[in-house]
């Protein structure tokens, strides 16, 4: 065993070399101090060794991190069950903190589920001609989902569901993305992934002239699938049940996996699954 494995490093004795280390005082300095004190050399230099690195690496971490935005946020302050969202009540049917995931029943009704279906389903049904023409085969089983955007305020459903989310979430409609509306068949899935945009990446500076980054998702669920199709959040081991009406809300104040915002459609096991997408950036998305 090692000088510093077999000697217990206290939470006093790191506290002691981070202060001293701020202080300015030398790593051989520190050594002296440490001996004179009863410390025997092998161990002083492992734990001064082990120490001082984890230093180094936090403050690495630290530097490394992206700054933190503000984000959206239900006025969830005293555990109120439901929420007055612009023309409609809607009810809260749980809330994690870290990462910040709360489900919201009745965030459309029924019919509105239905009206946004029909017409995001009439523009998939135009796309998917469009492939036959060009001799793709009419239902590409290798793609996980069909999509499709609509334009903010696009129609009055959308613009009322708009409306709707910037209310309950605080947050301006101004700086939402147009709704995105997904189709998945039997088998489909989408895989774990972050909805921020990824700062390495070399085309983000320039989406991010539009609106900043995203800073959160609400994924609503218009139809109920028979049997899978959740929303998972593998860091955590939470998955969000897709039922009609339903929307499960996240923010991620920095583009950073330390978010625990990593999440992912479970595949459809039975039936299918639409959902709408909304995500919401730190700027105005004109
Ligand atoms: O359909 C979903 O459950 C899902 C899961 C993960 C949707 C999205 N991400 C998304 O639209 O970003
Ligand atoms: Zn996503």
């Amino acid at each position: 065993m090692s000088a510093a494995a077999s000697h217990h490093i206290t939470p006093a004795v790191r506290e002691w070399i981070a202060e001293q280390a701020r202080a300015g005082h030398s790593p051989q300095v520190l050594l002296e101090s440490m001996k004179a004190s009863g410390w025997e050399e092998d161990a002083a230099i492992e734990v001064l060794e082990t120490v001082l690195r984890d230093i180094v690496e936090a403050h690495a971490r630290q530097q490394a991190l992206p700054s933190a935005n503000r984000v959206p946020e239900p006025a969830l302050n005293g555990a109120p069950a439901t929420l007055w969202a612009h023309d409609r009540e809607v009810r809260v049917v749980m809330a994690l903190r870290d990462p910040r995931v709360v489900v919201f029943a009745g965030l459309l009704s029924d019919d509105e589920c239905d009206e946004i279906v029909s017409l995001a389903g009439a523009r998939l049904a135009r796309s998917h001609t469009v492939d036959t023409t060009t001799g793709a085969s009419e239902v590409n089983e290798a793609r996980t989902s069909d999509g499709m955007f609509f334009t903010r305020g696009e129609h009055a459903v959308c613009a009322r569901f708009e409306a709707r989310i910037a209310a309950l979430l605080n947050w301006p409609v101004e700086n939402g993305e147009g709704l995105q509306v997904l189709h998945y068949r039997p088998g489909a899935e989408y895989k774990p992934h972050y909805d921020y945009f990824d700062p390495e990446q070399p085309g983000t500076p320039t989406v991010l002239k539009r609106g900043g980054q995203r800073v959160a998702t609400v994924v609503t669920y218009l139809n109920t699938p028979l049997r899978g199709g959740g929303t998972t959040f593998p860091d955590v081991g939470l998955e969000i049940r897709p039922l009609k009406g339903h929307a499960v809300f996240f923010s991620y104040d920095r583009p950073h996996p330390s978010t625990r915002s990593l999440h992912g459609g479970a595949p459809v096991l039975e039936g299918e699954k639409w959902v709408a997408t909304k995500w919401l950036r730190v700027g105005r998305f004109d």
